[in-house]
């Protein structure tokens, strides 16, 4: 995995793309209200997460999202940054398995950004990644970008094992994005007016699955050093 990470991060400061870490125990208003997903909002029971009990509002981080909210409030633009660690899901993956896995997302503000650089970006991604000739946005939803978009990458149907993962039609998800909604620039102290901006997000272990062929997550979190080995020298 942590191969798997040194690749996107390389492929994306190659961009000028800096990385930024913070708390993985937030507060409320990093994870949740700042990305537009005020209390009460139905779209937190998509993101239900561990509660601190001797300390009201902390919470384990569903997203690295409050790590980009952190830089935005200390920073002015131009901002590019990449947040990659470890999150937390309150969710049943299997008996065997916890609800943490880890993500890389990203986060680019300036005076006219666009969609078309956000897609210019994300297919070099696609292409340096996985050698993908091509990529295809679909529309989605997300609180805190707007538009939003779903990526896939072109795998096409060719062999058997595209075509599995495809499930026939050539396409594979790889990652969600769009552009940063205004109300989160706003809280985050950016003025909306000046600045726009994109962002992305991935789960670092699905792409380790895909790039080696991996059949179950749970391989990842085992430490099975004859399953390591296969993937590093060092081990
Ligand atoms: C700020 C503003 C917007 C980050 C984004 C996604 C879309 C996304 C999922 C991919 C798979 C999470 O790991 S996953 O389950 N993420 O689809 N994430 S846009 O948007 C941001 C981040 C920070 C300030």
């Amino acid at each position: 995995m942590a191969v798997t990470l040194n690749r996107i991060v390389e492929i994306f400061t190659r961009m000028g793309f800096s990385v930024a870490d913070g708390p993985e125990i937030e507060d409320d208003w990093h994870n949740f209200t700042a990305m537009n997903t005020p209390e009460d909002h139905p779209a937190r029971d998509m993101q239900d997460t561990f509660y601190v009990v001797d300390a009201p509002g902390m919470l384990l981080r569903t997203h690295t999202s409050p790590v980009q909210a952190r830089v935005m409030q200390q920073r002015k633009p131009p901002i590019r940054i990449i947040a990659p660690g470890r999150v937390y899901r309150n969710e049943t993956i299997s008996t065997r398995s916890h609800a943490q896995f880890h993500q890389v997302e990203g986060l680019y503000i300036d005076e006219g950004v666009s969609f078309a650089d956000l897609k210019q970006t994300l297919l070099y991604f696609a292409q340096e990644m996985f050698g993908a000739p091509k990529i295809r946005l679909r529309p989605s939803f997300f609180p805190f970008t707007e538009p939003s978009a779903e990526m896939d990458i072109w795998l096409g149907t060719d062999t058997e094992k595209n075509s599995r993962l495809t499930k026939g039609t050539g396409w594979l998800e790889i990652l969600g994005c769009g552009m940063v909604d205004p109300n989160v620039l706003e809280m985050c102290g950016i003025d909306s007016k000046k600045y726009i901006g994109f962002a992305f997000g991935m789960g670092i272990e699905r792409q380790a699955l895909r790039l080696y062929e991996i059949g179950d997550i749970r391989l990842l979190f085992e430490n099975d050093v004859r399953f390591l080995r296969q993937f590093s020298a060092a081990i």
